[in-house]
């Protein structure tokens, strides 16, 4: 009941495909249940800067207790920037603000052969690796775009092309390696008792297997939604929607925004779930570890356009079809992230469960009229406030007071 209502509004974004889903492993209860933020995974080759990019994105955030063991994933909290929010802020002036967070998980680096390790049964640190992705939303895929003759690339030279379909070799080996065993089990289970879910799994999985083994990534493949409900207990790395991120070399700062396609990597922008964006990983997480005029000093001096973390964070929104609404009262004015499309109530659980279940109506105000009328009285004296039920799906910036009872 529970994933049948929270899978709706996504089957909805991504459903054109004749009432298929595309199969995406995503741990979708955790962004809007039980944790009620995005999860995201950083992987990619060895020495590419992912913990650059981390420390960048979680900037004094993170629980650094393990930091000592490379081997060891790291997990942090980044705050969504939000303008829109701060100006709901100064408008409602309320104790307190609370911006969305997203959760990062830095993970050690995946080298060539090690997802192939894993199809032949070798990795010991393979299960470990995909224990630390079990429940996130996306993957954040780092790929080196900086030169330095005192960092030697593992592969040789700087080619982000190369590195991004080499890592989705090694995700697909990895997936492969768990379909190969599942079907090994599934075999012997068919072979002493007949079960229609079983059957249904199994011509599933060599569907998958077939697509793999011509190099496809799982996060192309279109599903129903009982199929894809079938495979969810899976952790399948080349279904998760995945965000590649180019980190250039200093002197990129200034045409940070053309760097995808001075690579030649427009193609890939346009594959099914996947985004892909660029930053400078060093020098931009120095700037994150500056008070905001100083930062704002140093992006004037490199002529950077825009903040890594916000052009991370939109990215990855963008990606998995989330936005946020607001709540602004005179205690807290706070941005709930949820799936594009969702209704009223399941918004409301978002923030409380009982809100949810004791759902009366929703008063909606846009944020332009927000911001214009300065609150929900004015916008009621207005005509402009609106008094929705639960089925009304919530937009982009709306400010909500949720009337409920319980
Ligand atoms: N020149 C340059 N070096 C970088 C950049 N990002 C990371 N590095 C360096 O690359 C090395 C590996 O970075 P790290 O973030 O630990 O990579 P990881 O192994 O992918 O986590 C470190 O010495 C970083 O200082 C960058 O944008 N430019
Ligand atoms: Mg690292």
């Amino acid at each position: 009941m529970a994933l049948d209502v929270i899978s709706k509004p996504f089957d909805e974004v991504k459903g054109a495909d004749g009432g298929r889903v595309k199969f995406i492993d995503r741990g979708i209860i955790t962004l809007f249940k039980r944790e009620k933020r995005m999860k995201v995974g950083i992987v990619g080759l060895p020495q590419v800067g992912k913990t650059t990019i981390f420390s960048l994105l979680t900037q004094g955030r993170a629980d650094a207790s393990s930091w000592g063991n490379a081997r060891e994933a790291h997990i942090g909290i980044a705050g969504v920037p939000d303008p829109r929010l701060d100006r709901l802020a100064e408008i409602v002036k309320p104790e307190k603000t609370t911006y969305a967070t997203v959760e990062y998980v830095d993970l050690p680096g995946l080298a060539r052969g090690e997802g192939k390790a894993a199809l032949e049964g070798q990795s010991k640190d393979m299960s470990s690796y995909l224990n630390n992705l079990k429940n996130v939303d996306a993957l954040l895929h780092v790929v080196r775009g900086f030169d330095d003759p005192s960092l030697p690339h593992i592969e040789g030279s700087v080619d982000p092309l190369r590195d991004i379909g080499l890592f989705e070799l090694e995700l697909i080996f990895s997936d492969l390696a768990i379909i190969e065993k599942r079907l090994e089990r599934l075999l012997k289970d068919l072979k002493k008792m007949k079960m229609p879910e079983l059957e249904l799994e199994n011509e599933l999985l060599l569907r998958f297997k077939a697509a793999l083994e011509s190099e496809q990534p799982l996060r192309e493949i279109a599903l129903t939604p009982e199929e894809a409900k079938r495979v969810r207990g899976f952790t399948f790395l080349s279904a998760k929607p995945i965000l590649i991120v180019i980190n250039a070399g200093d002197e990129d700062a200034a045409k940070i925004d053309n760097v995808v396609a001075a690579f030649g990597l427009e193609k890939q922008a346009g594959m099914p779930n996947v985004g892909i964006t660029a930053v400078c990983g060093k020098i931009e997480s120095e700037i994150a570890s500056l008070a905001p005029d100083e930062a704002a000093e140093f992006m004037a001096d490199y002529n950077l356009p825009g903040n890594a973390l916000a052009r991370i964070i939109n990215k990855s929104y963008d990606l998995l079809g989330v936005f946020s609404f607001y709540t602004a009262g005179e205690p807290e004015a706070r941005a709930w992230t949820i799936p594009r499309g969702t209704p009223a109530a399941q918004a409301a659980g978002v923030i409380h469960s009982d809100i949810e279940k004791g759902f009366i109506k929703a008063e909606v105000v846009s944020y332009d009229d927000m911001i214009s009328l300065g609150s929900f009285a004015a916008a009621k004296n207005k005509g402009v406030l609106r008094l929705e039920g639960k089925e009304y799906r919530v937009r982009e910036g709306d400010v909500i007071l949720f009337r409920f009872n319980v």
